[in-house]
């Protein structure tokens, strides 16, 4: 393996570059094993810049040819750069001609052009578009490409590239070509070539442009029936963005095109978006609700990007968050604006909040934490984070909040019309959204705003409520304050949208009236707070209210409250606000966690939870008029990980001993209600990811958890029982999965039994099998038993290291969604890590510096298991030719 270099890359070094690439001619001989790339360029120097050699970048290529002006030409190496030092003076266009080739059946590492299932496909984002061709490899040089492919016909019948197909036919030998072109001028990241033995849905639509365009899924011949959702969702998606953003698609034809080997989602090159399978693929037999809106929310990313990535894209890699931030925040109104309802839409919200705490709240406070437009980087590909893309989507909501929906698409449509064709900043989209909106508190404050793009960490909010009877005046106090993060010390206060209500005793939003404000309004209202502390004083306020705050979770805060539990008590009764209410319940459970845990230390109460908090529980379950989805949102106790990210010392196996007691109360104690809710929710017809079926079978599945697990405890033993005749029976994924991880979360002895039959029935499915990897590694730790499990299915027959997808369902499960296993006293579960790590690291760099991020977390452990996770990332650190992923993942761990 080749060692990774070793110079960061910094912000403020930003250089336009020296030359341009205008057009780019590229001819492919596919070879497994040696493909040769024909890239002929026409360049110009760069009149800004001053006179300088022209350095392309490559990366494991083999150079065969350089030919300059139709001559050939003198150059030389500078490790992988190709220097040209006597390219002609002057800004006139020349042609360079390179000719290498590169080895795609052995690029384990996924980035260039690769191999899956005996296809060809090519991934270019961030740098790997350096792996097919030499070139200037970096965003803000965009060019027009045409791409000729030419590859055995039986064994490659199918030939694709951006753009428009433009010649097609027969050579010699068996062979065949196809020529594209793209009219819009591209980075080389957007690149893309597919070659093989595919198959597709098709679906002509005519959009309200009145434009035709041809959409198309690709996936293996034997896939096709599982298109149906990415078809509809991608058609949803082309009608969803002219609808909202007036952005139409600009192309006659797209493609979508699944690989079972990525190391991603999926990528949205221009007109030939690629697709980790796991994001296209789904039926009811194989796929469970959550895959169904998975899907449908990536192929919504994807085609997004079309205008915000592509039509309008980066000028550099630390503006990444420009385009992805933004690409997620669409992706998450898309799929709330399709959920439809409100409680749908607010669920959505829900889980999008969950993901963001338990990913992001996380690594801003470790050792990778990193504002939205990072400052350096060693290797760029560390860099798509939760940070870049959840909590960029979070910014890019603030100023929804702060202008409005409507000055937020005045915002965009002068983003675009602005930008349109170029590779810009996120400053570029600050000034548009401010420059659209000149009246708005966003115009006055943006400087101050634009804190959340340069400062890194979770701001704390504390709030403090009064009540004044006698003036008959509530007083809100507000504080903000952010701890340092790595390299920031010291922070300046954020604009900080708080969204918030004032509840009645009666449950009912008080109107708020301000004491500076003529009249009341209802409902809620958004305090900006953008000072240190600020005092908010309402007026005409009769009884003592309960504040709600931080509505909607209105900004990325931590929200620091010393609420008493009947205000929280009233809160999950009552507030209007679905977010606030669920949070309601939250905060009470974490209370609870929060202080068994620090009680003295082994002595878990067998009865955490409290009658008044199990009693709230009950109403929300039984409860005539609110949805089962949302319902089981308010049911599940806040993780071991987010519990864990409260704590200053955090002590997993302490943290699982509590949380386990919380579940297996809460499982007892309403017993009867849960035999009721999965008898109510059990059946939902014939198969349907719809909002409010998967909400019944989610509920259904919750309840058959709680039931199989009080069963094991001594509850009633006929639900395991039932869950087994459930997993045997079930119509569709869902409901299988749920009844089989019922089973084995509560460790009953037909889990066993199940997991087999489940093995039977979905060896030859790849992302069914995936799940069966998955839910053993995650399985409740029972005296340590679940690492040698894992270790023995490192050996499985289908266990390969070398398919990102597998070695996540079993590896990253384990080390990343374990953490009662993982963190073992012997500390076997380290060890474990950096082998694998290690491992991985000489096949597939990126995935295994995704694994390294596992042990984020390390310093805030408590003993034994602080040193002993130090010592295991010393020696991850300690090997000598390690790739700048994982170089720079375990050197900031241990700064
Ligand atoms: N831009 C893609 C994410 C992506 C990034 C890097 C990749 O390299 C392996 C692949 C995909 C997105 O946001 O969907
Ligand atoms: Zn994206």
């Amino acid at each position: 393996m080749r060692e990774g270099h070793n110079t960061v890359t910094r912000r403020q070094d930003y250089a336009p570059p020296a030359f341009w690439i205008d057009i780019v001619h590229l001819t492919f001989d596919l070879e497994p094993t040696k493909t040769r790339v024909l890239n002929k360029m026409v360049l110009r120097r760069n009149p800004d810049v001053p006179a300088q050699p022209l350095r392309l970048d490559g990366d494991e290529l083999n150079l065969a040819r350089v030919m300059l002006a139709g001559q050939g030409c003198s150059f030389r190496m500078e490790g992988e750069t190709l220097v040209l030092e006597n390219v002609p003076e002057g800004t006139e266009p020349f042609e360079l001609e390179v000719f290498t080739t590169c080895n795609p059946e052995k690029n384990s590492k996924l980035m260039g052009l690769f191999m899956s299932g005996g296809d060809f496909f090519t991934q270019c984002e961030a740098e790997g578009f350096r792996r097919i061709t030499y070139f200037l490899d970096r965003p803000d040089v965009m060019a027009t490409y045409t791409v000729t492919l030419r590859a055995d016909k039986a064994r490659y019948p199918v030939l694709l590239s951006n753009g428009n197909l433009v010649d097609e036919g027969d050579l010699e030998g068996g062979r065949h070509f196809a020529t594209w072109h793209d009219p819009f001028k591209k980075p080389s990241y957007l690149f893309a070539v597919v070659a093989g033995q595919l198959v597709a849905r098709e679906q002509r639509i005519t959009t309200r442009a009145g434009r035709e365009h041809l959409l198309q899924v690709y996936v293996r011949p034997g896939d096709l029936d599982q298109t149906e959702h990415a078809m509809n969702s991608l058609i949803h998606s082309v009608l969803w963005d002219e609808a909202r953003f007036g952005l139409a698609l600009d192309l006659d034809r797209f493609m979508v095109v699944a690989t079972s080997d990525f190391n991603a989602g999926a990528m949205e090159n221009k007109g030939l978006n690629i697709f980790n399978t796991k994001y296209v693929l789904a039926k009811a037999s194989t796929a469970t609700d959550a895959d169904f809106d998975a899907v449908e929310s990536v192929i919504g990313h994807e085609y997004f990007h079309n205008w915000t990535g592509d039509r309008v894209t980066c000028r550099d890699w630390f503006q990444l968050s420009l385009k992805e931030g933004l690409t997620v925040f669409r992706d998450q109104e898309f799929s709330q604006d399709l959920a439809g309802t409100p409680s749908a839409r607010a669920v959505k919200r829900i889980q999008d909040v969950i993901n963001l705490r338990a990913a992001q709240f996380p690594e801003d406070a470790g050792p990778m934490a990193h504002p939205v437009r990072p400052d350096e980087y060693l290797e760029i590909s560390n860099f798509y984070t939760t940070t870049i893309y959840e909590k960029g989507a979070e910014v890019v909501r603030m100023y929804q909040t702060l202008v409005g929906r409507d000055g937020f698409r005045k915002g965009m449509d002068l983003y675009f019309q602005r930008h349109d064709g170029q590779a810009v900043t996120c400053d570029d989209f600050a000034a548009a959204m401010a420059d659209a909106n000149p009246d708005s508190e966003l115009a006055r404050l943006l400087p101050q705003f634009k804190r959340w793009y340069s400062q890194a960490g979770t701001p704390v909010v504390k709030a403090q409520g009064q009540y004044n009877a006698a003036a008959r005046t509530y007083t809100l106090t507000l504080s903000q304050s952010c701890a340092a993060t790595p390299g920031q010390p010291h922070k300046a206060p954020f604009v900080i949208p708080v969204r918030m209500g004032l509840v009645g005793a009666d449950g009912r939003d008080l109107p708020l009236q301000l004491d500076h404000w003529q009249r009341p309004v209802e409902g809620s209202h958004t305090l900006v707070l953008t000072e240190p502390t600020a005092t908010y004083t309402f007026v005409g306020v009769d009884s003592e209210p309960v504040p709600s705050l931080l509505r909607g979770f209105s900004a990325p805060v931590d929200l620091e409250w010393e609420a008493t539990p009947e205000q929280l008590l009233h809160l999950l009764a009552n507030d209007s606000d679905p977010f606030s209410r669920w949070e309601a319940g939250q905060r009470l459970a974490l209370r609870t966690a929060i202080e068994q845990i620090a009680a003295s230390a082994g002595a878990t109460s067998a009865a955490p939870l409290n009658d008044a908090y199990l009693a709230a529980l009950r109403t929300v379950l039984r409860h005539p008029d609110l949805d089962a989805a949302f319902k089981a949102l308010v049911l599940t106790l806040p993780d071991e990980d987010y519990i864990a990210d409260q704590l200053d010392v955090v002590d997993p196996q302490r943290i699982h001993a509590v949380c386990d007691a919380m579940a297996l109360q809460l499982a007892t104690a309403l017993q009867a209600d849960w035999a009721w809710a999965f008898e109510e929710h059990q059946h939902t017809g014939a198969y349907s990811p719809d909002p409010v079926s998967a909400g019944r079978r989610e509920l259904a599945g919750l309840a058959l958890h709680q039931l199989c697990l009080a069963a094991t405890h001594g509850g009633e033993l006929v639900w395991p029982g039932r869950a087994y005749q459930r997993f045997k029976d079930a119509g569709n994924m869902t409901d299988r999965l749920n009844a089989l991880s019922a089973l084995v979360g509560s460790g009953h002895d037909l889990a066993g039994r199940a997991l087999q039959r489940y093995y039977e029935l979905f060896r030859h499915e790849p992302l069914a099998l995936d799940k069966w990897f998955s839910l053993q590694a995650r399985a409740p730790d029972r005296g340590g038993n679940v690492l040698p499990q894992v270790r023995a299915l490192l050996k499985h027959p289908d266990f390969s290291l070398r398919t990102p997808n597998r070695a996540r369902s079993l590896v990253f499960s384990f080390c990343h969604g374990n953490p009662a296993a993982f963190h073992r006293a012997d500390a076997a579960g380290y060890a474990f890590w950096a082998d694998r790590v290690l491992e991985l690291d000489a096949i597939n760099p990126q995935v295994a510096a995704r694994l390294a991020r596992a042990m984020d977390s390390w310093a805030r452990l408590a003993e034994p298991y602080r040193s002993a996770a130090r010592e295991a990332i010393a020696r991850v650190a300690a090997k000598p030719s390690l790739s700048n992923d994982v170089r720079e993942v375990v050197t900031r761990s241990l700064a």
